[in-house]
């Protein structure tokens, strides 16, 4: 049996697709514009099979669009910032630009083979000083918004590795590379206000709902954290300052038994009386070993101190005491809540523990929580609590409650989003300088315009270790300035940004990258933005999607997008895992994507990660059979060899059984595309090359034309999942390259006109007679078919037939 040479064929088309050209998306186009948008990756080595696996899916929706006939946008760049290349240079004692550029060449040349429909004219890399002259442009507008400001805030403190940590870097309090005691370090950061757009990135998510993956939306969600409440002052006995708390729950207000400061909040310090002062030291050294995690989980025992102080409740004048605690966070809400250990676990497990006050003032009709320790949090009886007494429902209390202390001058309902403003600055060096000057005399003055890029130092190797600071801050060349304004000596902010602001306006550049007048160009945004499809990992599912979210706004107000989100629609991938694992070093189930591409080829590989399953599951790589893949590709191709009819007149004339599954499955393939479900398009593509094969062999024969149009229609299909084979395939049939701009095949409506359709014919609603009726038939016509049946003639037996109801062309009912 004839076989193609995998090997060949990939490099004899490589190079003729690199002269085509046929994917530079063209902004003057008059077609309808699509721009399918995929992930950057990070240049870490070369690709693995997650790139191969998503990419292969993405590529599915923007050949589609060109061959329906859109203008499409399909770029592609590298995230190209960060820290994995900071710990090669300093491992090999190099540049991160060395590792950096050289991964980017090496998976530039993968995609390329890979055979992804990418615009590479559009490429570009965030470490580049012409993309990140922008980024720190963005940077500057946001400041002067006041959407960019420092405050001081405790971070995450390794003392072994000099280094800020990330909340997730730290493991029972530990860090997780070195396994030194982390502790908190106030620290002046660099913050974008996304606070700001909290309501506002809450609300749009509504309008996503429809085209963005369900668990995405909910994710985002929870991250923004709304909740409405109020902020309840109590005043404090022998001071000015009220304490101020913030509370879901103003309507429990006469269950606060106690009130609970954050420890590490200055507002502890300031309260704590001199005797218990030392107390409140010694606990706060406890307190800042542990993460915010183990401190807001319930099942750990409470600790705290009593602060040495009472407060005044509000609605009864009742005396309570004030503790410090950890289960209370100092950046939450007000960082002070009233506690409430009838209705709040919390708050019940410290009263327990320190023998505090418990009254229930909700009866929910479980037992009472002063005698179980069981906190009740559900809708009940209000009892013990003033005016509120016999009350049953919630959202009453609580607006009686704000009513009354929006009356006496003691609170007031308020929104609380769980969202935190974004810490954006790294003490590392392979990342974006923050362009802002510190003077002692003019403060924080920024980088004139016309001064940027602001470029890194080079500094390689060793510079690089961390040592506390940023490695640029100990640049002294590069550190000492003069101040902008007043021309004294000053020093450049040594920090540089998170990554996440590299990515949360690459999908921006992309409309017009070499521009050097802004960011981008405004007109081609508008031709291009905002992204109909964004395929990429669940994994961004919060931060990167939310600052890209928070970017686009902003600068929609900024007046240089007339989009306010981003991307119109998501797919996220599964993950290529291996015997029911995710692929890992240490449990050396990893599977080489280069491996695989040299035994199969590239058709074969990508053939198999769409045929898999739905795009969202996981893919178990032991289950695939790429081999199975490479058969069906050599199948479908030998097609293209048997066919004996001249090219031009597809169809016309041939077989009508074969022209019917061949229209049948075009249709359907376009619908199972749009609908994300490639791998049932991919198995009717199967069943099209069965029949054809069929056809060839002992139906119509090898000159029929149904036969080149079906073998034409597979090509075109193919060449969303399989570009070499199907180039390959259409060469045979006679044609020019490229398959990949051929165009959807035409489908003759009359041909997906079902042939015919069973017709019922009931008579006092009993079945007595089926029909073969055109889809078509008109009621009379159907009514005039069903009475002259002979069984139903038969059945009705001469009686008088009173009423005949008719719902063609399923349907004849009789009544006699
Ligand atoms: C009294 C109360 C009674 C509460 C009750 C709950 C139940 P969300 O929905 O997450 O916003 N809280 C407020 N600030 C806090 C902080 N800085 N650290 C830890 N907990 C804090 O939750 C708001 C509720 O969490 C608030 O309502 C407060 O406890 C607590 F039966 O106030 B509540």
């Amino acid at each position: 049996q004839e076989t193609y040479d995998v090997e060949q064929v990939q490099q004899k088309w490589l190079p003729v697709w690199d002269e085509l050209q046929p994917f530079r998306a063209d902004d003057d186009s008059p077609r309808e514009k699509k721009y399918a948008l995929t992930m950057f990756p990070y240049p870490s080595g070369d690709l693995h099979m997650g790139h191969a696996e998503v990419t292969a899916l993405h590529d599915v929706i923007a050949r589609y669009w060109w061959q329906r006939g859109f203008e499409v946008l399909n770029p592609m760049g590298w995230d190209s910032f960060g820290l994995p290349a900071e710990n090669a240079a300093i491992r090999n004692n190099e540049h991160p630009a060395t590792y950096t550029y050289a991964n980017i060449e090496t998976q530039y040349e993968s995609f390329k083979r890979y055979g992804i429909s990418f615009d590479w004219s559009r490429r570009l890399h965030t470490s580049d000083p012409e993309y990140y002259r922008w980024t720190q442009w963005l940077f500057l507008k946001f400041r002067e918004r006041g959407l960019a400001y420092r405050k001081n805030s405790p971070v995450n403190w390794c003392p072994n590795d000099q280094t800020v940590l990330a909340n997730e870097q730290v493991v029972d309090g530990k860090c997780e590379r070195c396994g030194a005691e982390v502790t908190k370090r106030e620290l002046t950061q660099w913050y974008f206000k996304i606070t700001e757009y909290a309501q506002e990135l809450l609300d749009c998510l509504d309008d996503l709902e429809a085209t963005w993956p369900a668990r995405v939306v909910t994710a985002q969600r929870n991250w923004i954290g709304r909740s409405e409440g109020a902020h309840v002052a109590f005043a404090v006995e022998g001071r000015d300052e009220p304490i101020t708390v913030y509370t879901t729950r103003p309507d429990t207000l006469y269950g606060a038994t106690f009130m609970v400061v954050a420890a590490d909040a200055k507002l502890a310090a300031d309260l704590v009386s001199d005797e218990q002062r030392a107390a409140l030291d010694e606990y706060l050294t406890e307190v800042r070993k542990s993460t915010e995690v183990d401190r807001l989980s319930t099942d750990r025992p409470k600790t705290g101190v009593f602060l040495g102080v009472h407060a005044v409740n509000p609605v009864n004048g009742e005396r309570i005491p004030v503790w410090a605690a950890d289960y209370v966070l100092a950046d939450y809400g007000t960082g002070a809540i009233m506690a409430v250990p009838a209705h709040d676990q919390r708050d019940l497990d410290f009263a327990k523990k320190f023998d505090l006050p418990v009254r229930r003032v909700v009866d929910t009709g479980e037992p009472n929580p002063e005698e179980t320790y069981e906190a009740t949090t559900g809708n009940g009886v209000y009892v013990n609590s003033g005016p509120l007494d016999g009350l049953t429902d919630k959202a009453a209390g609580i607006h009686a409650i704000i009513e009354r202390l929006q009356a006496d001058g003691a609170g007031e309902g308020t929104v609380n989003f769980r969202l935190r403003d974004w810490l954006l600055s790294r003490q590392r060096y392979w990342g974006v300088p923050i362009p802002v000057i510190h003077c002692e005399k003019d403060g924080e003055v920024p980088v004139p315009y016309d001064q940027l890029p602001l470029e890194l130092p080079e500094l390689r190797g060793a510079d690089l270790k961390p040592k506390g600071v940023s490695p640029l801050a100990a640049a002294e060349d590069w550190v000492n300035v003069e101040c902008p304004t007043c021309g004294g000596p000053a020093r450049r902010d040594s920090d540089t940004m998170d990554t996440f602001v590299d990515s949360s306006w690459y999908f921006l550049r992309y409309c017009s990258p070499g521009y050097t007048e802004g960011p981008f160009d405004v007109e081609k945004a508008k031709t291009w933005m905002p992204a109909d499809i964004y395929v990429g990992g669940v994994e961004h599912a919060v931060l990167h999607l939310l600052y890209a979210r928070f970017f686009t706004k902003v600068l929609r107000d900024m007046g240089m997008l007339e989009v306010g989100e981003p991307f119109a629609a998501q797919l996220n991938q599964g993950f290529v895992i291996n015997r029911g694992k995710k692929m890992s070093k240490s449990l050396g189930n990893g599977v080489s994507l280069g491996d695989q591409l040299a035994e199969f080829g590239v058709d074969a590989v990508r053939l198999t990660l769409v045929f898999a399953g739905p795009p969202e599951d996981d893919i178990d790589w032991a289950e695939m059979s790429p081999a199975g893949s490479l058969r069906f590709l050599q199948r479908a191709w030998r097609l293209s060899g048997d066919v004996t009819s001249p090219a031009g007149t597809p169809g016309e004339g041939g077989d009508v059984a074969l022209r019917r599954v061949t229209a049948r499955t075009v249709h359907d393939a376009a619908e199972l595309v749009e609908a994300y479900r490639f791998n049932v398009m991919i198995a009717r593509v199967m069943e099209l090359v069965n029949a054809t094969r069929k056809a060839i062999d002992s139906g119509c024969g090898p000159e029929d034309p149904a036969v080149r149009e079906a073998a034409e229609a597979v090509a075109i299909l193919l060449s969303l999942v399989a570009p070499y084979t199907a180039e390959e395939m259409w060469e045979r049939l006679g044609h020019q390259p490229t398959v990949a701009r051929a165009g959807w095949p035409a489908v003759d409506p009359a041909l997906l006109v079902e042939e015919s359709v069973t017709a019922v014919v009931q008579i006092q609603g009993k079945v007595k007679a089926r029909l073969e009726v055109a889809p078509d038939i008109s009621e009379a016509d159907l009514e005039q078919l069903a009475l002259a049946d002979e069984g139903v003639i038969k059945a009705i037996d001469g009686r008088e037939v009173r009423k005949v109801i008719v719902r063609a062309p399923k349907l004849v009912n009789v009544v006699v």
